[in-house]
């Protein structure tokens, strides 16, 4: 196992990988800016080192800065947690050559990946379901009337350096074809220096589904099992369960065959997410894969008992699956996470500054990951998340009163969250039937506008 492991990340992430290094014996080294000097992951690392101002370009995203830090603190390994370095197959090659563990994929793996349409391609070799759409690159607004024709419309144009929904059109039909074509093109290579686009059938109502993996480093892949995602506003998730509503144990197992077949053929290895899109008729189509751990991690962790950053660790060290998982993965009850954002709760602006007031929910099954704390500060910086509250039930009915009751005893005062909208989130029957898509927060502030 690594003897010291540099957490390149800030926020309730740095502390959750902190936790599992700790758990493990594993001494910690945090990084962070200027504008963090007073933060949790700072306070709880065994070891800590500034590495530049508060805009993340400046530090988090340093990479010269980052491999400093590293060979200073002689750590073993780098944690990335999510966002910033953790897809950036440049600094996992640099980690590489600097003999440091990255703890995610190997590099090969995260580039093809990233890649949207070549990542389409080796899940249709693999025999994963994928959409109709285009065999890589769509190269002129030509050819994507003709791709347009062979599918059918309405059809979506995607970046293959995408993400966040920006350089993505959907085409209802040929006259508007060739317009959205140059729009979605500029927005990417504006966006991600690179315009190449490629096309899918477009579905309606889609519901947003993932299914999370762990692999080691000896060839064996592991589903366990799925998220519901569909709980968006502009492309960023504010609610996640697990299980799926909408998956049946037949397709959970069937799936899960595929995925870790595909993965083994790719080379895969360490934590993942195959994301799909599933229509109004319950079939499901891969669209991406996350080669990091994610935001949601941790309804999975509730459902399956399994700690996703422990296995992460584990896994880099060299340890294969069938020594961290020793038992068959059951899917144990229901679990749903709410993202409490330092947000305005209807116009979702920012909202920094210096927390007044702060008390944290407990009990059985309620869980709170954060690194804020009363009289803590939240800087206009970076990601508006702040904390994440989790609830774990028998079932989906108990999971959403135990989240009910969780969030009007969470007290944040001095700063807006999504708090109160989560509260009314719960209190809608959309919500609470299961029975919603991608579309619904557009549904949502329809009917609360009329209230
Ligand atoms: C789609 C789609 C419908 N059809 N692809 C949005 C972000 C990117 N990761 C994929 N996205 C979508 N791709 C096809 N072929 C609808 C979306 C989409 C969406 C997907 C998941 C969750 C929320 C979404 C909101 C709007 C659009």
């Amino acid at each position: 196992m690594f003897r010291k492991v540099l957490i390149a990340n800030r926020g309730e992430i740095a502390l959750r990988v902190i936790s599992a290094c700790k758990e493990l014996g594993i001494r910690t080294v945090a990084v962070y800016s200027e504008a963090d000097r007073n933060s949790l992951h700072v306070r709880f690392a065994d070891e800590a080192i500034c590495i530049g101002p508060p805009r993340s370009a400046d530090s988090y995203l340093n990479v010269p800065a980052v491999i400093s830090a590293a060979e200073i603190a002689d750590v073993d390994a780098i944690h990335p947690g999510y966002g910033l370095l953790s897809e950036n197959a440049n600094f996992a090659e640099v980690c590489r050559a600097s003999n440091i563990k990255f703890i995610g994929p190997p590099p090969e793996v995260t580039r093809m990946m990233g890649e949207k349409s070549t990542a389409r391609q080796t899940m249709k070799k693999a025999k994963v379901p994928i959409l109709p759409g285009s065999d890589g690159i769509i190269e002129s607004p030509e050819e994507a009337l003709e791709w347009a024709k062979s599918v059918g419309y309405p059809v979506i144009l995607k970046a293959v350096a995408g993400g966040g929904g920006r350089g993505m059109r959907i085409c209802r039909s040929a006259h508007e074809l060739p317009a959205l074509y140059e729009q979605a093109s500029t927005e990417a290579r504006n966006a991600f220096g690179n315009g190449d686009l490629y096309m899918e059938k477009f579905i309606e109502r889609p519901r947003h589904i993932e299914f999370q993996v762990l692999a080691d480093e000896h060839g064996n892949v592991m589903c366990l099992g799925e998220r519901e995602c569909s709980i968006q506003r502009r492309h960023q998730k504010l609610i996640e369960e697990a299980p799926s509503l909408m998956v049946t144990p037949k397709l959970r197992a069937e799936l899960g065959k595929t995925i870790e077949r595909s993965l083994k053929d790719i080379g895969y290895w360490n934590a993942g997410t195959i994301e799909f899109l599933m229509d109004e008729d319950g079939k499901i189509y891969f669209i991406e894969m996350n080669t990091r751990i994610q935001v949601e991690h941790c309804v999975t962790e509730m459902v399956t008992g399994i700690d996703l950053v422990k296995a992460q660790l584990r896994i880099a060290a060299g340890e294969k699956l069938s020594q961290i998982i020793t038992e068959p993965v059951t899917i144990r009850g229901h679990a749903i996470e709410c993202r409490i954002n330092a947000e305005h709760p209807e116009k979702f602006t920012p909202s920094a500054g210096k927390i007044t007031a702060f008390n944290l929910p407990g009990g059985n099954g309620v869980r709170v990951d954060t690194a804020q704390y009363a009289e803590g500060v939240v800087p206009p910086y970076y990601d508006s998340l702040i904390a994440k509250l989790i609830c774990h039930g028998k079932d989906r009915e108990e999971s959403m009163n135990k989240m009910q009751r969780a969030l009007s005893q969470f007290v944040v005062e001095g700063i807006h969250t999504t708090i109160p909208l989560h509260q009314k989130i719960f209190a809608d029957a959309e919500f609470r039937s299961g029975a919603f898509d991608t579309k619904f927060m557009e549904r949502f502030f329809e009917r609360q506008g009329q209230k």
